[in-house]
């Protein structure tokens, strides 16, 4: 059952990287449930996903980063899943990269029912991690995902993603970001989680960080597309995944588009963050 839906997942990718090939990029009217304007390429790649999964018939519900609700496809269906179908879609613009991400559960919504994640990168090349007992990278070439490696992180790593808008950073976040540059890490931040994040496993380790800001005290990355998914596919990785306090995959949810605070790396710096904000609490 579990290969359908990597197949439908993949079907997806290739549909959509044609999608962002071909489509011009235009705002339309709407707004999605977090505000947003939502690119026509958005609305697009959610309707390319939900085709695919229609067709799948132990996918039970599906919840979109594009939906105000989630949806049910198939009442006897096994799984639920929740995706950002194009994540990062204000870079597409830019020409940078940008991802889909996928939340699978078994029975219900919630962490503690994930029994996998996915997540496609769109760069240069298109590239696909399916994490369920390992994560393992695809490369798509010639029209199908041939699979790379498994992914593994070190206990340290180099590089160092901060999110949000450092005017609006809690002090002792600062003094922890400002004390991992000096302690050599280098900045890689290009304001898209799936290559943000997917360039931190592959180069072995690091950081990204979503805090909790002045401006948005719950973060600003959603628990069941972004934070979840992530969460897992890091953890399956050797990292760990915390919101300062607590371990991701321990939060619940109460509305579909809630976020939280995150922090996804290698132990050494996902270690110093928990002690950091133990201290802070
Ligand atoms: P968009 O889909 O609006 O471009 O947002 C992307 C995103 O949700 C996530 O991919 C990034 O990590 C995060 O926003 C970046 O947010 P900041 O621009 O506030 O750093």
């Amino acid at each position: 059952m579990m290969d359908d839906i990597f197949d439908a997942i993949q079907k997806s990718a290739k549909r959509i990287k044609d999608v962002i090939d071909t489509k011009d990029v235009g705002y339309s009217q709407n707004e999605n449930a977090s505000g947003e304007t939502q690119l026509e390429l958005d609305i697009k790649c959610d309707m390319v996903i939900e085709e695919e999964f229609s067709k799948v018939a132990c996918i039970n519900t599906i919840a979109s980063e594009e939906k105000e609700h989630a949806e049910t496809l198939h009442s006897d269906g096994r799984y639920f899943i929740a995706y950002d179908p194009l994540d990062g879609s204000s870079l597409i613009d830019v020409n940078l990269s940008v991802g889909s991400i996928f939340g699978i559960y078994d029975g219900d919504f919630g962490a503690e029912n994930m029994v996998a994640a996915c997540y496609v990168v769109y760069g240069p090349r298109v590239e696909m991690v399916f994490a369920q007992n390992r994560a393992k990278l695809y490369l798509l070439q010639a029209g199908e995902f041939e699979f790379v490696k498994e992914i593994r992180l070190n206990e340290k790593g180099k590089l160092m993603a901060p999110g949000g808008t450092q005017q609006n950073w809690e002090s002792y976040h600062k003094e922890m970001i400002d004390g991992f540059f000096k302690e050599g890490y280098r900045l890689r931040y290009s304001g898209g989680m799936v290559p943000d994040l997917h360039q931190i496993l592959l180069k072995g380790g690091g950081l990204f960080s979503y805090p909790a800001t002045s401006d948005k005290p719950n973060g600003k990355l959603r628990r069941l597309f972004e934070v979840f998914p992530f969460a897992f596919v890091y953890k399956i990785a050797g990292g760990e995944a915390t919101n300062g306090h607590e371990d991701l995959m321990s939060l619940g949810y109460a509305h579909v588009h809630d976020t939280s605070p995150c922090f996804f790396g290698s132990k050494y710096e996902t270690t110093r963050v928990k002690e950091v904000y133990a201290k802070n609490a």
